[in-house]
């Protein structure tokens, strides 16, 4: 079998996702997902320009040597826009020959470790009686797993909280980013009472999960966790940025509330110290942004050998088709923690129809062969690139702070 053709796509059903196809000469046919929320063009650019064209007439099969090939071969490693092409490639190559093997992609990742995968979903709100609210709502949908996010008094703008009921969308279309202001003070007052809110009202029965989105200084962070632990989160996500891998020993050394790390991380090397002082117990790199499947078992293993899990990153910003591509590996592997599961829209789920099914607080990802996603490229065809970007987050001085 050979590649005969290879073409990224672009379109934006609600919101904006970058899909790569590879075809064979013997009609099989594989996708893979590039999305670079607010980056898109430069992916499809750097594929299409310098990555797309090398492809012809390779064996789909060879999967790490094609990994190698690109990693190796560009000279210039790592980094968001060449990781996200890799990582594109990389998916539509297992979707392939899955399909080829006419199995489930979980089986050649090493089978089913479970029967099902446990996924978090998000409730969030401008106030606690609403975010209860939110709570309650994912809980009936059989959730048992939910992330709280809200609003705190004093601070104009919170992340992480939803325009709708179970929708959450940060990037907004137009040629600028939207620019909110920030709070460290108001936020560290309100965390711990929004934790206390919310275990009142629920006591044990779920895990609560929360999301610092990188706002935080160590210490700080190492603050906050002190504060936290009565309540037990099942995890506090991205409390400081990580370029740092260091700093995280002093959040560490100070607090025993579960850290989750590494939704931007790109490459093995961002987390390796991470990783093997085992600073962190779920690892958030995800195979869309972090080189694809091939790439991510690496880091699987080596988190496994730390005792740490994995929790990856599944935003609105990850395609349907890194999404199933997750709930193969979710299932495979044996360090699995928890998975994040956005809801994407209809208008999306109509695209990119799926096998991958939700009940009751778990995901399977179906038994069809290959990743188990189809992409409808005549109705995608209707839904033209609308460019929108991320916000940027400022003090109220006027600093530029991390959003
Ligand atoms: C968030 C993301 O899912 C998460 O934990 O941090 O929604 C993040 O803001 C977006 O993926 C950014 O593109
Ligand atoms: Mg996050």
């Amino acid at each position: 079998m050979r590649i005969v053709n290879a073409a990224v796509s672009v379109c934006s059903p609600g919101r904006a996702f970058v899909t790569v196809r590879i075809d064979t000469d013997a009609g099989i046919s594989g996708l893979g997902d590039a999305t670079l929320n607010g980056r898109e063009l430069a992916v499809a650019s750097y594929l299409s320009e310098h990555v797309l064209p090398l492809l012809e007439g390779r064996d789909p099969m060879a999967t790490e040597a094609l990994w190698q090939y690109l990693y190796r071969g560009a000279y210039w490693r790592r980094g968001p826009v060449t990781m996200a092409a890799i990582g594109a490639i990389d998916i539509a190559l297992w979707d392939l020959k899955a399909k080829a093997l006419d199995v489930p992609l979980y089986q050649l990742l090493g089978g089913a470790s479970r029967e099902k995968v446990r996924v978090y979903g998000h409730a969030s709100a401008g106030d606690l009686d609403t975010l209860c609210e939110a709570v309650a709502r994912y809980r009936d949908m059989g959730y048992e797993a939910i992330r709280i996010q809200c609003t705190p008094p004093g601070v104009e703008h919170g992340y992480g909280v939803g325009k709708g009921d179970l929708y959450y969308e940060p990037a907004t279309p137009g040629p600028r980013p939207a620019e909110e202001t920030w709070s460290t003070a108001h936020y560290l007052d309100f965390a711990p009472r929004m934790f206390a809110h919310v275990r009142d009202a629920f006591g044990w029965e779920l895990h609560l999960l929360h999301d610092a989105h990188h706002r935080l200084t160590p210490q700080e962070a190492a603050w906050l966790g002190q504060r936290l632990e009565p309540h037990r989160p099942f995890w506090l996500e991205d409390v400081a940025p990580a370029e740092l891998q260091e700093g995280y020993r002093l959040i560490r050394r100070h607090t025993t509330v579960p850290l989750a790390l590494g939704e931007v991380f790109n490459s093995i090397y961002d987390c390796r110290l991470l990783l093997t002082e085992q600073l962190i117990d779920y690892i958030r790199a995800t195979p869309s942004h972090c080189g694809g499947l091939s790439h991510l078992l690496k880091i699987a293993h080596l988190a496994e050998v730390h005792h740490i899990r994995t929790g990856c990153h599944g935003p609105t910003d990850v395609s349907p088709v890194a999404m199933a591509a997750m709930f193969h590996f979710d299932l495979a592997i044996h360090n699995f923690g928890i998975q994040e599961f956005m809801r994407h829209t209809e208008a999306t789920n109509a695209v990119f129809p799926h096998a991958y099914r939700f009940e009751d607080g778990f995901v399977h990802p179906g038994d069809v062969a290959g990743l188990g996603v189809d992409y409808d490229e005549d109705l995608a065809r209707q839904h033209p690139y609308t460019p929108a970007y991320l916000p940027v987050a400022y003090l109220d001085d006027g600093t530029v702070h991390n959003w």
